[in-house]
Parts: structure tokens; sequence; C-alpha cells
């Protein structure tokens, strides 16, 4: 008897849990939708020094993308370390362009798939070019899954 009711007092723990977990969800995505869906409505970003999140958002559903930029203002090349990490269950990739100061532009390449870690260490940003990045679900499981993004500027002091 005594069993059976820790039982179900762990039972009514997990449900809540669950509820709770649900309404984060649905309270988070409205936030995402229309969010950076196109290359040119990339949101700006700028890079940090070592091990701070430049930024963190999730996907709303399977289709939907988000695009970031940062252009190297800095009137000398960079090496740049871009990193995309993902909580939850889905698969995130990680997309990148490069539009040059003369307007040339790459194509889009991606990132190896490194479990739910995406990393592009050195990435060598001329003066004056942008660099365009695009987070797209590979695997989509919930928008409360999280992404953060690190684009680190070795040289800046943390
Ligand atoms: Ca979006």
């Amino acid at each position: 008897m005594k069993i059976r009711k820790v039982f179900s007092l762990l039972f009514v723990a997990v449900c809540l849990f669950a509820l709770s977990t649900s309404a984060f969800a649905s309270e988070f995505t409205p936030t995402a939708i229309g969010f950076a869906d196109t290359k040119d409505q990339a949101h700006l970003l700028t890079p940090t020094p070592a091990g701070v999140v430049a930024f963190a958002m999730s996907l709303t559903n399977s289709t939907d993308v988000d695009w970031y930029k940062w252009t190297n203002t800095a009137g000398q090349s960079k090496l740049i370390n871009l990193l995309l990490y993902k909580t939850g269950e889905g698969n995130y990739d990680l997309g990148i362009m490069i539009r040059y100061q003369d307007g040339k532009e790459t194509t889009k390449l991606y990132a190896a798939e490194d479990g739910k870690v995406r990393y592009i260490p050195n990435l060598y940003i001329p003066a004056g070019a942008t660099l365009f990045f695009v987070i797209e679900a590979k695997v989509f499981s919930d928008p409360s899954d999280v992404y953060s993004i690190y684009l680190v500027d070795p040289s800046l002091e943390k």
C-alpha cells in the first residue's frame, strides 16, 4: 500500500512536470514565429570572447529557418570560430555563406555533423566581408528546443 502511494505521488509529479514543460513550449513559440526567416532579414550578431553565447533562440517548426549575419568592419581580416549547440531531441544544421566586399558570394556550405554540435573553427573573414549563417532543422523535435550560437573572436578578452 505504501509503495503504491509513492508511485502515485511520482506519477503526479511527472504529470506536473509534463504540464509545465508544455506550458513553456506554448509560451515560447510565438516569439520565434517570423524571426529572421530569410537571408535579407538576417539578425545581426556581434562576435564575443570565447565561451560567451552570442545568441540563443528556437525554431518554431520543421520548416522554420533562422538567418544571422555579421560584417567585419575591423579594417583587417578576422579568424572567427562559429559553433552551434542545441538542447533537446532534434538535430539542427548550420549553413554559412560569405559575401565579399565586391559583392561576390559563396554558395551555402554546411558544417559537418558532430552529434548536437556544428563547429567551424578558423573561419577566415576578410575586411569588409559579411558572414551569413542559417540554422535549419535536419530533424525537428519540439519548439521548446533551444539552440545556442557561439560566434567567437578569440582575439577578444573575456
Ligand atoms: Ca525563423
